[in-house]
């Protein structure tokens, strides 16, 4: 128990902290957590989300601060993004094209300069990049893509296993590091949870959880890929033939077990058999075929996937609450974002990595009082080049005068600099679940998108076809738009010199990333 008189410092220190201008930040970014899966989007399965209260807590986020509706990444891929986030660099200029590279030796990354500016600073959970974070106070990172249970972390002393469940442990290791700060300085805290990544594992209290109802189905869900280039109908991230029964559905016999579920000891296993035998003994019994076992699998995937999201959910509620319970509330920044887009069975598909809309997206919340106006929706086109300017400006850290994005602190406190931009530049390298190489633009109403492996585009007008699901780029009324979405590319291209596609295909570094 504290006694009054400890409490009653520690309020007295996060004032002081706020006097002195610098507000902590805690920053929660989670793998592959889609927009259609947060209540406080208002995306397709917003509603679903808010009836089962999935999201609870991040979406409080959203209504005592602020969320951007038009948050998206330049390359839609784990280590990419990161790598974007931490330089405020594009990919081909930060040397992280594809997954598991490393940072470009000597980059300026926006951590050391927080800490200069009197942060402490700790990363916790997963990190997925080629070398260990710098210039910062505390890291201990899950292993490449990391493990749900028992999870192995690395720190600067080591490998070391934990029991439980990643996103918990993830959780309680941000919380224990807030617990023993030096409290006479800021702090920024990154929770980066492996949730709720492929294969989606749950934890074993949300097992059962969602098991009798029903998910809304996207209109989506069998797409033929008509009226697309050929990468739509190539690629392989189908539920239908690409979505494994065993590791990602985890449909095995009794007492077999594959994948992450090898990793739970023999009470958990049971724990598991309980839960999943009698569904999986159906599964076998049903014997479904063609439509009727894509939308079997597409529930059963949904399912597990919203059970990962409501762990992390937890995760935020925990974090929020000490923040209060200690008087940190109102001097923390608590922003919520994730590392790229996802599919929930839009177009047939699972992952991401396109330049599309679901995949494209990046959830950002943020959480500022006295700065961000309850309830604000942001609109302005921001990308997660932008973080590291946004995290120097928050902390008053000086940052590197290269960077590509900008702050976002002007939009924050609602004036909107006149000259933000008015389109996004993407590139897209790694190839993997068969989706092409490709780069492309995208503005307010329209995503312009060139393979260039194949030599093809694809235009998509959002405001007439917001599910992309037909490209006009050949279409004669849509050849001015054509042309000057092409001169805007070419300015992007050239603004940030990426001649990257002239490269050599970069290749995957063996052992990480997969
Ligand atoms: C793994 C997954 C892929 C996923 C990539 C990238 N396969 O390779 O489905 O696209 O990660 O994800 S798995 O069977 O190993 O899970 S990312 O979030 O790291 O970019
Ligand atoms: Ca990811």
């Amino acid at each position: 128990m504290k006694t009054i008189l400890s409490v009653f410092f520690t309020v007295l220190m996060g004032v002081f902290t706020a006097a002195a201008g610098q507000p902590n930040v805690v920053f929660v970014f989670t793998d592959d957590h889609s927009l259609q899966t947060i209540g406080a989007y208002g995306h397709r399965l917003s509603a679903f989300c808010k009836e089962h209260e999935i999201t609870p807590h991040i979406d409080r986020l959203a209504t005592e601060g602020g969320l951007f509706e038009n948050s998206l990444c330049g390359n839609s891929l784990c280590s990419p993004s990161r790598a974007a986030i931490l330089t405020g660099l594009h990919s081909h200029a930060n040397g992280v094209m594809t997954l598991g590279r490393p940072i470009t030796e000597g980059l300026w990354t926006f951590p050391g300069a927080v800490k200069e500016a009197g942060y402490q600073t700790a990363v916790i959970g997963k990190w997925h990049l080629g070398n260990t974070p710098a210039n910062t106070d505390y890291w201990r990172l899950l292993n490449g893509q990391g493990e749900y249970y028992h999870p192995v972390f690395i720190g600067p002393d080591g490998k070391e296993q934990r029991q439980g469940y990643a996103t918990d442990l993830i959780t309680d290791m941000g919380i224990e590091w807030m617990e023993q700060r030096d409290k006479s300085k800021p702090f920024m805290l990154m929770v980066q949870h492996k949730a709720p990544h492929r294969p989606f594992s749950p934890p074993p209290r949300y097992y059962k959880w969602l098991a009798d109802v029903e998910v809304p189905e996207p209109d989506t869900l069998f797409d033929d890929y008509a009226g697309r280039a050929s990468p739509a109908r190539n690629q392989k991230m189908e539920i239908d033939k690409d979505m494994t029964l065993p590791s990602d559905l985890k449909v095995l016999e009794k007492g077999k077990f594959a994948g992450q579920l090898n990793r739970l000891n023999d009470a958990e296993k049971a724990e598991w058999d309980a839960a999943f035998g009698p569904r999986n003994e159906a599964f076998f019994k049903a014997g479904l075929e063609g439509k009727e076992l894509v939308r079997w699998k597409y529930q059963e995937y949904v399912k597990d996937y919203l059970r990962c999201v409501k762990a992390v959910d937890d995760g935020v509620g925990r974090i929020t609450d000490y923040l209060a319970n200690e008087g940190l509330a109102d001097n923390t920044v608590v922003i919520y974002s994730s590392d790229q887009g996802f599919y929930m069975g839009e177009h047939g598909w699972f992952d991401k990595r396109w330049i599309y809309e679901e995949s494209l997206h990046m959830p950002l919340i943020v959480r500022w009082p006295g700065v961000v106006k309850p309830g604000s929706r942001f609109k302005p086109l921001v990308q997660n080049i932008d973080y590291a300017s946004t995290f120097c400006d928050i902390t008053g850290a000086k940052a590197a005068p290269e960077r590509h994005g900008r702050s976002i602190v002007p939009i924050l406190r609602g004036e909107t600099p006149s000259d933000w931009r008015k389109s996004v530049y993407y590139h897209y390298y790694d190839r993997g679940h068969g989706v092409p190489r490709h780069y492309g633009v995208r503005t307010e109403r329209f995503t312009l998108a060139r393979y260039y492996e194949t030599d093809e585009w694809e235009l998509f007008d959002l405001e007439k076809d917001p599910q992309q699901l037909r490209s006009i780029y050949d279409d004669s009324e849509y050849s001015e738009t054509v042309t000057e979405l092409k001169t805007e590319l070419t300015r992007l291209r050239t603004q940030f010199n990426d001649k990257s596609d002239q490269d050599e295909e970069p290749g995957r570094k063996k052992n990480v990333g997969s």
